[in-house]
């Protein structure tokens, strides 16, 4: 409510004085003149409320809505049939014991606002790159039952909504990995949807700033719900939205007021809340609060009484008046004040109740969606009030609407009525689905809407061009090592990320994507190399202009600084690692991030890239527990492997050597875009200086799948195997092993995620078919003699170099890194968390005395050694 009016006659001088400006001299004088007289308002050191939300009123002014220019009618016909069809879908889904699930009241009330866009606005991709649309993942059947109507799916299809292990079914919610040809994007983790469109409306402007591919005037949608507005990702990244000035962009959030478990804002306004966000961050906000059947009712208001209860009611009012009709409505809204009530006096009880909220209303969410692809220089987001289970009867805005599956005869006899749906009381209980015959006006006027628009969506591309693959020497030139030069792993991946910026075939599609960390990893070179993207270029004269690697922004820039935001990068990654789909221009991206701040972090994001079949390179540099030894607990990453093999299509490599990281990046670029298979790679690199070795001859394959033998011996009695940094204390394990005579092994594991993977493979195969021919894992192939007992250590916990223990026939020991970091030198962490040489020496030894090899004096000659302490604290619990 308004403050108190002390003075109502000063009040209406000054309104009259603003009414005859406006008259006048226009709105735009009179705003000029209200932006001076707040300014001299803040110069007191108020701040004015008005700046940022506007009363709770539809943005757009009746005479200024664009006219719908279609058929009203038939699109309400076919409106109502895909209502009745999504409808059909979860009642079907659920009329057995399998409870299937599915959500009803989501699409209920966003109906409309799908509608009108796929009748106007939603481009398809004929002859043109498609609209990307971010569709609210519990509105799923809806979109199905639309693509039902447009043929693209039959009944059949329709009775397999989640329904997907015994044949193609369609996925519960929009998943790309389960229905390649047809979902875009993975939107159900709310939060998700609106921080990837974000960085994929940036990412279009990007790629067409740099000539890559045009943006014409293509659009992305965000649907969301307004409770997932709440998921801090979901505002997360508005502001770069804003800032970026994204008019590519378009959010509609269906503010239907309810959530899951009751209303978003009971106690409040979200509509409005949402409205000072957006603005604050400065999108162009076009509320669509009432509908038209609201338009005499508030010419009628010339007091402002109507707009002052309609700016005072809570959400949780709102809900009532649907929940409970027009004859509360009257009594506990209009009835507020006298002169209001007035107002409807005409209205009969099923008048009021049938006053339609705006996202409703296929005029006002056209006018709205028509603005908001007209206007440039800003993002727009539409704020579309509905109701959440709109027309499902007594269910209708009830707390517990979000997960009605079934329904009683009357409700759906309710809906059928309403929405006057073709099916009579004998067949409805069959719940029936429906579709008008092929020659009927409804589905010639459906097909001919999205053909002039460029077909139907959703439509998801699966492949695109196969690339070259990039120049040889690339790769080649770090198989020589190092030459006696100290480097670290991610000096040698940025080598190949700058010479693969160079490529001639391949060049352009790279794009190394930092948040913030590119000194740390040692890629300043690359600031004036190729620029960094900026869409408004360099306005200001950087202070290092004089140096050589001077900071430079760009509008034609390569990189992305995404600043310090890794769901911001990370999204920004995956719009690029799938626009071989999406832009059909496949690009290579490179995000080099802290491997403490990636998985851990933005995992979440990491499961929908690979649900949308990404593809590019995630190097988690600064890697290994006790490799980045200065930072401490926060920044010391000894999981994130662990973490990137719980997806499944994320290939890992935790490689020593430069020669590894070239063949794997070689590799990796062979794979996903010259054999066009649906991987993405994460490679840790560290920031540790080591000589590098020259590549052993036909070390390339072992280094692919796995694992390769680094250090021979003539006869073996230990194996030690590594990766990382701490394969160098195997390789000084293997020395002070010498000493004592025991000879050993040295292997190199670039990952024994992808061990684990060709196990589980072969263990499968020779389960399923115990008639063929018995096939060995890769590790039993390279480790043949099985009496040889193995040594593993890692820079990460355990369970990492444990998964590789069933294909290991020998006694095996594996060291890491459980427990909690903390800073201290390098040598000093690897010997607390026993992982150094002599850690490493003293579990060969143990396991040598255990398998006999080494008798009881030998053995405390090595401890006496080692000097090892029996009573020293355990690393995972101090
Ligand atoms: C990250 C995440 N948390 C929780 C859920 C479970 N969930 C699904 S829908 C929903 C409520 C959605 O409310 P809203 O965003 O307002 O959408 P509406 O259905 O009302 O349109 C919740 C909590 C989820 N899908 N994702
Ligand atoms: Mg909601």
């Amino acid at each position: 409510m308004s403050p108190e009016d002390k003075d109502p006659i000063e009040t209406s001088e000054w309104l009259d004085a603003i009414n005859s400006v406006i008259e006048e001299e226009g709105i735009e004088r009179a705003s000029f003149l209200m932006t001076k007289l707040a300014k001299r308002l803040n110069e007191e050191g108020a701040i004015p409320t008005y700046n940022l939300t506007t009363p709770f009123r539809n943005s757009i002014p009746v005479k200024d809505e664009a006219q719908m220019p279609g058929d009203l009618f038939m699109e309400r016909r076919i409106r109502s049939l895909i209502r009745w069809n999504a409808l059909a879908i979860v009642l079907r889904a659920n009329k057995n014991e399998d409870d299937l699930g599915g959500h009803i009241s989501t699409f209920s009330s966003a109906a409309t606002l799908y509608d009108v866009g796929f009748n106007y606005f939603f481009r398809g991709s004929e002859g043109q790159l498609e609209d990307l649309i971010y569709y609210q993942g519990h509105s799923s059947p809806g979109i199905y039952a639309r693509s039902f109507l447009e043929g693209y799916l039959n009944e059949e299809d329709l009775d397999n909504f989640r329904r997907e292990v015994q044949k193609p079914g369609l996925s519960s919610y929009p998943h790309p990995w389960l229905m390649p040809d047809y979902w875009q994007f993975p939107t159900v983790s709310m939060g998700l949807g609106p921080i990837m469109g974000i960085y994929q409306a940036h990412i279009m402007r990007y790629m067409s700033a740099r000539g890559l591919v045009p943006r014409n005037d293509r659009k992305v949608w965000v649907f969301c719900g307004d409770g997932e507005m709440d998921e801090p990702e979901s505002k997360g990244a508005i502001a770069l939205a804003g800032r970026e000035s994204l008019e590519n962009l378009i959010f509609v959030i269906n503010c239907n007021l309810q959530r899951l478990d009751g209303p978003v804002r009971g106690n409040g306004k979200i509509i409005q809340e949402l409205e000072g966000s957006f603005r604050g961050a400065g999108w162009n906000v076009i509320k669509v609060v009432w509908g038209r059947k609201w338009d005499p009712i508030i010419a009628k208001d010339k007091e402002g009484k109507l707009q002052d209860i309609m700016d005072a009611v809570l959400d949780g009012e709102m809900q009532n008046f649907k929940a409970k009709g027009g004859a509360y409505t009257r009594e506990n809204f209009f009835a507020k004040d006298p002169d209001v009530l007035k107002i409807v006096e005409d209205l009969t009880d099923e008048d009021i109740y049938k006053l339609n909220r705006g996202g409703h209303d296929p005029y006002k969410v056209y006018a709205a969606y028509h603005k908001a692809i007209n206007s440039s220089g800003a993002p727009t987001v539409i704020l579309a009030l509905t109701t959440k289970g709109y027309g499902i009867g007594s269910r209708e805005a009830d707390n517990t609407t979000h997960q009605v599956k079934k329904l009683s005869l009357d409700n759906i006899k309710a809906f059928r009525d309403k929405f006057n749906i073709p099916v009579t009381d004998e067949d409805i209980e069959k719940i029936p689905y429906v579709r008008p015959p092929e020659d009927s006006p409804e589905m010639q006027y459906l097909r001919k809407t999205r053909a002039n628009l460029g077909g139907p969506i959703p439509r998801r591309r699966k492949e695109s061009e196969v690339l070259r693959a990039p120049d040889e020497k690339t790769f080649t030139k770090l198989y020589s090592g190092s030459e006696e030069r100290k480097i670290s792993t991610t000096m040698a991946a940025v080598r190949v990320i700058t010479d693969l910026l160079k490529d001639k075939e391949i060049g352009k599609r790279i794009v190394p994507i930092v948040p913030d960390e590119a000194r740390t990893f040692g890629m300043e070179a690359l600031f004036r190399q190729v620029g960094i993207y900026s869409s408004a270029g360099q306005n200001y004269e950087p202070e290092d202009a004089d140096k050589v690697m001077w900071y430079k922004e760009s509008k034609e820039g390569v990189m992305l600084e995404e600043g310090i935001t890794e769901a911001g990068a990370f999204s920004a990654w995956t719009a690029l690692a799938t626009a071989y789909s999406n832009y059909d221009f496949p690009m290579i991206p490179f995000y080099l991030f802290y491997s403490m701040f990636g998985f851990q972090r933005i995992h979440d994001l990491a499961w929908a890239a690979g649900d949308a079949q990404a593809k590019g390179f995630l190097i988690g540099a600064t890697s290994g527990r006790t490799t980045l030894n200065g930072e401490g607990l926060q920044h010391q990453d000894g999981h994130s492997h662990i973490l990137s093999s719980t997806i499944p299509n994320c290939l890992s490599y935790d490689p020593t050597f430069s020669y590894e990281i070239a063949v794997i990046i070689k590799d990796g670029i062979q794979k996903m875009y010259v054999e066009q298979k649906n991987y993405f790679y994460y490679i840790t690199t560290m920031n540790e200086n080591y000589e590098h070795p020259p590549m052993p001859k036909g070390a390339e394959d072992g280094i692919i799948k796995g694992m390769y033998k680094l250090l021979h011996a003539k006869k073996p009695v230990i194996r030690l195997i590594g990766s990382g940094s701490i394969l160098n204390e195997s390789i000084k394990a293997k020395d002070l092993l010498t000493k004592y005579g025991i000879e050993s092994e040295v292997w190199s594991v670039t990952s024994f995620n992808l061990l684990r993977k060709d196990g589980m493979e072969v263990e499968r195969r020779n389960q399923l078919n115990p008639n063929k021919k018995e096939l060995k894992t890769y590790v039993e192939e390279c480790f043949d003699d099985n009496s040889i007992p193995v040594i593993a250590s890692t820079d990460y916990m355990r369970a990492y170099a444990e998964q590789i223990r069933p294909y290991i026939k020998a006694d095996y020991t594996v060291l890491g890194t459980d427990g909690f970091g903390r800073s201290d030198s390098r040598a000093s962490l690897r010997e607390f968390f026993e992982i150094d040489a002599n850690s490493i020496t003293r579990a060969a030894a143990y396991t040598l005395f255990k398998t006999n090899v080494l008798d009881k004096s030998q053995l405390k000659q090595i401890y006496d050694d080692l000097e090892v302490d029996p009573l020293k604290p355990n690393p995972w619990e101090v």
